[in-house]
């Protein structure tokens, strides 16, 4: 019913045909890639996915302050546009059916000048960057992030607002339920608002381990994903506790190897054996 993945940057600085032999181990049908256009050649990474037989979900966008869709500076903003628009060529070159888009940068915990002026550039970059994704055939996935790690938009339905005011029908939502069980009263119901919409899903536990190690009701979740008719795939998160997630991954040791592999396994068998459950 879904297709599995999970995203290739919290592997840090691991080897990309690593993760790839770990993701086919456990089961998984394929990879988010990381989105680093410069330093990823689409030939290679299609050999290996072929090699492993596994597919590429989609296109995991890391926002930098450099990569400010919010900007009030036009040059950062430039870059940022220019950012996402990589990501597509990137995307449509591996296969992948979409980008994830994050408006305000990961960081990023108040606005430069105001939240409003934030909020009407964001609407403006991610409309060209939808528009240049529509040419290529792919969509684009507005992901909302938890207060502590950004300040735009924080919920489901502040990134429904803000994909309406795009008007650009390539732009579409995801889930994020490690950044929900911070945001959201109801999981069940912030998942119902955006149904039409919700193109893609990541999944971790509240502390950000992999799923089934916390409190989240994943079955709860994965039935209200089935009755709204979610077709997309699963893509796992998952780290070790830390404050910036995109520091998290960068230890390379035996210990995280380790942890890497156990929460890869951990991930998908108890999400698998809720959907049998289920189905
Ligand atoms: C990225 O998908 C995400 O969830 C953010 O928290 C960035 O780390
Ligand atoms: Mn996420």
């Amino acid at each position: 019913m879904f297709r599995y993945s999970a995203t290739q940057w919290i592997y840090g600085n691991e080897e990309i045909e690593t993760s790839l032999r770990r993701l086919k181990r456990f089961g998984y049908d394929g990879v988010e890639l990381a989105g680093e256009p410069a330093s990823l050649n689409v030939e290679e990474v299609s050999n290996l996915l072929r090699k492993y037989e596994l597919i590429c979900t989609s296109i995991c966008g890391i926002y930098t302050r450099e990569r400010d869709l919010s900007s009030p500076n036009l040059d950062t903003r430039r870059n940022a546009v220019q950012y996402v628009k990589d990501c597509v060529d990137l995307a449509a070159g591996v296969g992948a059916a979409l980008v994830i888009v994050v408006p305000s940068p990961v960081g990023k915990n108040a606005p430069d000048t105001t939240y409003e002026e934030e909020w009407e550039n964001s609407v403006a970059s991610i409309r060209e960057a939808g528009e240049y994704a529509k040419t290529k055939g792919i969509n684009l996935a507005i992901e909302a992030l938890n207060r502590f790690e950004t300040y735009l938009v924080n919920k489901l339905d502040d990134a429904k607002k803000l994909a309406e005011q795009t008007n650009v029908d390539s732009v579409k939502l995801m889930a994020d339920l490690f950044h929900m069980n911070i945001e959201e009263r109801n999981l069940s119901a912030a998942i119902r608002n955006i149904a039409p919409v919700l193109a893609h899903v990541h999944i971790a536990d509240n502390t950000r381990e992999a799923a089934g190690l916390g409190v989240i009701d994943f079955k709860q979740v994965l039935r209200s994903l089935i009755e709204n008719g979610y077709q997309g795939s699963i893509t796992m998160e998952f780290l070790p506790p830390v404050s910036n997630p995109y520091l998290a991954a960068q230890r390379e040791s035996g210990a995280s190897i380790a942890v890497f592999d156990r929460y890869t396994q951990q991930s998908i068998d108890h999400i698998k054996h809720i959907v049998e459950s289920l189905a």
